[in-house]
């Protein structure tokens, strides 16, 4: 923990309006429970926390043309935007604490806004078990959690795409994501089409985290800002069971944490998603606990003093 540190705003979005199963309305509060503003304070990090957001309550309806809850999940996002933004503003690293992965739609609108305002270069860092690019067309669930990523890059209603004020949102070559081990199989195809820059499960189990991480960092530069959105659902699932869709095969605890810490090296973290964290599923709250730790990392919590 080096870096003078700009003030952390955590951003609490206690909603499961995207997801496949309830309960990630609860990770905010898990998150807070395991102690995330004093162990980061504890670092020597500067943290407010703002609380939580409000949005309309989950509805549990079936999809309507490919989306469940397409309205209440524009709500959510819009308000996470804002949210996200305002940080941004005021000068502030926003941490969204999810809450399902659609709402990275909001945070990642806003902060691709801000960066084309300031005119610094993004890259998105997606720690996924899920590519997370389905469309109404292809989604086997009308889950938007599933979609985030191909709603940034332009794919999906306007009430979504349109969330940031322009669309689309983000270029896929802007992202870069890591530890994907389940793709539907109409997205795959999309996958493959849109060019995005995919580091699954074999490219990470051939090259090892580190030639992994090497490769998705690649190109960045001192104006880059860097957002890592991190699905919990990333960890292999003996870590990580607190999740709504947990998958076999991921990162281990030392990979994600190496992971983390080449990250935190860039310095050029500037905006930060904990999403998917599922207390109705996990125990003793130990998902969140993984989670947290890992969230040091990020922040350059090393074992030694590093050169
Ligand atoms: N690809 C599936 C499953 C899924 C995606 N993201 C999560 N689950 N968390 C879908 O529903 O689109
Ligand atoms: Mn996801
Ligand atoms: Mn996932």
């Amino acid at each position: 923990m080096t870096r003078p540190m700009q003030q952390i705003r955590l951003i609490g979005a206690p909603t499961d309006i995207g997801a496949s199963t309830r309960g990630a309305s609860m990770g905010p509060e898990a998150l807070r429970v395991a102690g995330l503003q004093a162990t980061l304070e504890s670092h020597g990090l500067r943290v407010l926390d703002h609380g939580n957001l409000i949005g309309p309550a989950n509805p549990w309806q079936p999809p309507v043309n490919g989306y469940r809850h397409l309205a209440e999940v524009a709500a959510w996002n819009r308000t996470v935007h804002d949210a996200v933004y305002s940080a941004l503003t005021a000068g502030e690293m926003p941490m969204l604490l999810g809450g399902d992965h659609c709402l990275a739609i909001g945070s990642i609108s806003a902060v691709a806004r801000h960066c084309r305002q300031m005119g610094h270069p993004l890259r998105v860092l997606w720690l996924d078990a899920h590519a997370d690019f389905n469309t109404h067309a292809l989604t086997p669930t009308g889950n938007t959690h599933g979609m985030p990523v191909a709603v940034l890059c332009g794919h999906g209603p306007p009430e979504l795409t349109g969330i940031g004020g322009t669309c689309p949102a983000i270029q896929p070559s802007a992202v870069r994501q890591i530890g994907i081990r389940s793709v539907d199989e109409g997205e795959k195809h999309f996958v493959r089409q849109s060019g995005l820059q995919v580091f699954d499960m074999r490219y990470i189990d051939e090259m090892g985290m580190k030639r992994t991480m090497k490769a998705a960092l690649a190109g960045i530069d001192e104006n880059t800002h860097l957002h890592v959105s991190f699905d919990v659902d990333f960890l292999d699932a003996v870590i990580a069971p607190g999740v709504g869709t947990a998958v076999k095969g991921g990162p281990t605890y030392r990979e994600a944490q190496l992971c983390m810490e080449m990250i935190a090296d860039t310095g050029r973290m500037a905006s930060l998603d904990v999403m998917e964290l599922n207390p109705a599923l996990d125990v003793r709250n130990g998902t969140a606990e993984v989670a947290l730790e890992l969230v040091e990392s990020l922040f350059g919590k090393s074992t030694l003093m590093r050169r």
